[in-house]
């Protein structure tokens, strides 16, 4: 997932000032070791950055070799798979990969992944796909390739995507969105719809928006979120899920956790980026409702609860990791000390866990879901900690679950998913899940390597890690 590096709390001077502090070094470019730079201390996490683009390289290279344009690559069984259409592809892997590879610097690779967008990506498929995923994965990637190679193809192909999915926002009568459209017809489906995809689309969108210059993506994309701003409680707390026809709640379930997650990152990230004041207002009023009602500390930890959203009254203390990623959402909207105190939370997971179960129940920090889908989530704070906070302690955390994915998930292609972190040995699944090209990969790059690509200082990856601003 993520964001702008440039929180409300810090200047942006003072930002700048540390990202100068920050020499340029990559896998292609070792840290030099003589000289002057003799002198200074050699950077701990050098080889780690080697280590970072051969993890990515072993799968991409498996992908490459036996699944090559399919959706996703099953690395144990050595095939690919479907994510959107069952029997079709739209090359997600592929298209999720675009950026990482251009920070990385392996250009004969994106050259390959750009020539498959251009020449084989159909996407007048008739059969219904879900909007958000296609929203964050393939638009957003579609722009990040886009802002990576300055081909112009690489936005029109995100452009007519969109277009393909604009029918689920223009026909609903709320302007929250149908849950499925069909890209070839424009037929909706999926009346019921839950926050994280009636929400996660305005920084998308609104990037379509500016490099177009048509309105219509951001504008529908703010009216999304409206329907779900204005329909809060009278605490100021939003359930799970809402009828995009009716405009009544489905799930009145307060929580940080899927299916709403997102939804709150991209009210700041929609602010951040195109400085709207409406999505301050309504991140800053919901987010204040969120501590009144939703935080709490559970042995020192800082955890967020299950609530009614009418009444506060406490549903359920359960914790997604996906939720992890609020810790550098928190920083990164001035709330540091709490985005700290959330990640240490986190890490106190890994210190009961060989991996991070999908959720838990933060009493006890037992795994309620033990299985471990490659996620993102802890990582991509300690990116956005790290950067705001200059700590070592996030780097090293990096360290620490990178070593770990490599222990448990690597195999002969790449990297699995783990279906269960609690048996000895843990029980593999066989996916490597696009996010993995688009997320971890970079993430750890990033933090690693010093990308001579990537602007330290001022900087916008979406929730699916798609770089909006800050490549060079
Ligand atoms: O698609 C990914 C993205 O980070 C997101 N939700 C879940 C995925 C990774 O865990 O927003």
């Amino acid at each position: 997932m993520r964001k702008l590096a440039r929180p409300g709390g810090l200047s942006r001077r003072r930002l700048l000032g540390a990202a100068a502090a920050l020499a340029p070094v990559t896998a292609a470019s070792p840290l030099p070791l003589s000289g002057t730079a003799a002198a200074a201390a050699p950077d701990p996490y050098a080889g780690l950055a080697q280590e970072a683009v051969t993890a990515f390289r072993s799968a991409w290279d498996a992908y490459r070799r036996l699944a090559w344009g399919r959706d996703e690559l099953r690395p144990i069984s050595g095939t690919g798979s479907d994510f959107f259409i069952p029997g079709s592809t739209l090359g997600l892997t592929i298209i999720e990969a675009l950026d990482t590879l251009y920070l990385m610097e392996l250009d004969d690779d994106l050259a390959a992944g750009a020539e498959w967008v251009k020449n084989d990506l159909v996407l007048d498929q008739n059969a219904p796909v879900q909007v958000f995923e296609t929203i964050i994965r393939l638009v957003g990637g579609l722009l990040s390739g886009h802002l990576a190679t300055r081909d112009p193809v690489l936005l029109d192909r995100a452009r007519e995507l969109a277009d393909r999915l604009l029918p689920a926002f223009t026909r609903s009568p709320t302007g929250a969105p149908y849950r499925y459209v069909n890209l070839s017809t424009g037929a909706v489906s999926g009346k019921e719809n839950n926050l994280a995809e009636i929400g996660t689309c305005i920084t998308e969108f609104g990037e379509l928006s500016r490099l177009t210059g048509d309105r219509r993506y951001y504008d529908a994309a703010k009216k999304a979120l409206r329907a779900v701003y204005d329909r809060r409680s009278r605490i100021d707390l939003v359930g799970t899920a809402l009828n995009v026809e009716t405009g009544a709640w489905t799930g009145t379930t307060a929580t940080l956790d899927p299916p709403v997650d997102s939804f709150f990152e991209y009210l700041w990230d929609g602010w951040e980026l195109y400085r709207d004041p409406d999505l301050r207002t309504w991140y800053t009023t919901l987010t204040a409702a969120v501590f009144r009602h939703l935080a709490e500390r559970r042995d020192g930890r800082l955890w967020f609860r299950q609530a009614d959203m009418t009444t506060g009254r406490t549903t359920g203390r359960f914790q997604s990791e996906l939720t992890a990623f609020y810790a550098g959402l928190l920083a990164q909207s001035g709330r540091i000390a709490d985005g700290e105190a959330y990640h240490d939370s986190w890490a106190a997971v890994l210190a009961a866990h060989r991996l991070p179960p999908e959720m838990i129940d933060y009493t006890t920090l037992r795994a309620v879901d033990p299985s471990y889908p490659l996620r993102p989530e802890y990582v991509d704070s300690c990116l956005f900690l790290w950067l705001i906070t200059k700590k070592d302690r996030y780097r090293a955390r990096a360290r620490d679950m990178f070593l770990r994915q490599k222990k448990y998930c690597k195999v002969r292609n790449g990297y699995t998913a783990i279906s269960d972190v609690t048996t000895r040995p843990m029980k593999q699944s066989d996916l490597t899940p696009a996010y993995w090209f688009s997320e971890n990969a970079k993430y750890y790059y990033l933090l690693f390597a010093k990308a001579r690509r990537f602007d330290y200082a001022s900087n916008y990856l979406t929730t699916e890690g798609n770089v909006l601003r800050g490549l060079r």
